[in-house]
């Protein structure tokens, strides 16, 4: 694979694998993330084929300059991964803090918005490019205490589609990817770093991994150019439905 990818969220979890992976079948990857120290270890790991740049997604001026200072040879981006992400507790609405919803909305939202904006023309020029978003099961299925995250997956998947119906004719592709519960530091990242209660939401079965997302990420990306996934549901096998919730009495 020739292409150049750029992958945000790439200091941990699906974003670190995607870029390992994506290195392995051959592709340069651009990783970023806020987290600089992370990514040069990734660099260490993959060597030149990862560029790493600091970057927050919440920032579209720091967006725009990102992608403005790419090196030429790196500046036409084949695939765009938008993964940086998070949630942050787990609290019902009505108590939930409003600068975590804030958070959210500012990262999941908006800052897959900035990065989008600042890629996408380029692609549709050159009549090629694809954009991989990292939506999530809690933006189809609701759970107590998914409120504001769940809204900004399901954000993501319209904002998908709707993206399709935007580049229609031009050649980009758009994949909603969708997983179940991965073990990553997603977990540690909505507990407020609270390992122990992070690792007991994935003990006592086999969740997914960054790599098994990763894995899905890279075959869509590697499919013939005619062939686009518009969404990717992936859970682990020991995850399922659990039904409504009825107030008796
Ligand atoms: P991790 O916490 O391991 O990784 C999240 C990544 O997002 C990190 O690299 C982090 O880097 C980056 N990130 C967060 N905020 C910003 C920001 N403002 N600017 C740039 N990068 C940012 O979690 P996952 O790998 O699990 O999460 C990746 C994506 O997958 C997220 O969008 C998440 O919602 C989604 N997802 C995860 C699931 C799971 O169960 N784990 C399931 C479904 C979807 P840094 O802190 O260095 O900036
Ligand atoms: C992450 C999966 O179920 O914790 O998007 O919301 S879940």
């Amino acid at each position: 694979m020739s292409n150049i990818v750029l992958v945000t969220g790439a200091s941990s979890g699906i974003g670190a694998a995607t870029a390992r992976r994506f290195v392995r079948a051959g592709a340069r990857v651009i990783a970023a993330a806020r987290r600089m120290d992370r990514l040069t270890r990734l660099r260490d790991e993959l060597g030149p084929a990862l560029h790493a740049v600091e970057l927050d997604v919440r920032d579209r001026d720091a967006v725009e300059r990102c992608v403005a200072a790419l090196p030429p040879e790196l500046a036409a981006i084949d695939v765009l991964v938008n993964n940086a992400g998070l949630a942050l507790g787990l609290a019902p609405a009505p108590s939930a803090s409003l600068e975590d919803w804030e958070q959210m909305v500012d990262t999941n939202v908006k800052g897959l918005l900035f990065v989008t904006r600042a890629i996408l023309p380029g692609m549709v020029e050159r009549r090629r490019g694809h954009v991989v978003n990292l939506g999530s099961v809690a933006g189809s299925y609701p759970y107590p205490g998914g409120n504001a995250y769940a809204g900004t997956k399901a954000f993501v998947e319209q904002f998908s589609l709707a993206l399709r119906a935007d580049v229609h004719g031009s050649g980009v592709r758009v994949t909603s990817v969708e997983p179940g519960m991965v073990e990553t530091e997603f977990s540690e990242v909505r507990f407020g770093g609270d390992v122990e209660r992070a690792a007991a939401v994935y003990r006592g079965f086999r969740p997914l991994s960054g790599d098994d997302i990763a894995e899905a990420i890279v075959w869509c990306a590697s499919l013939p150019a005619h062939v686009n996934i518009n969404r990717l549901e992936i859970m682990p096998t020991a995850q399922s439905f659990a039904g409504f919730a009825v107030a008796k009495g």
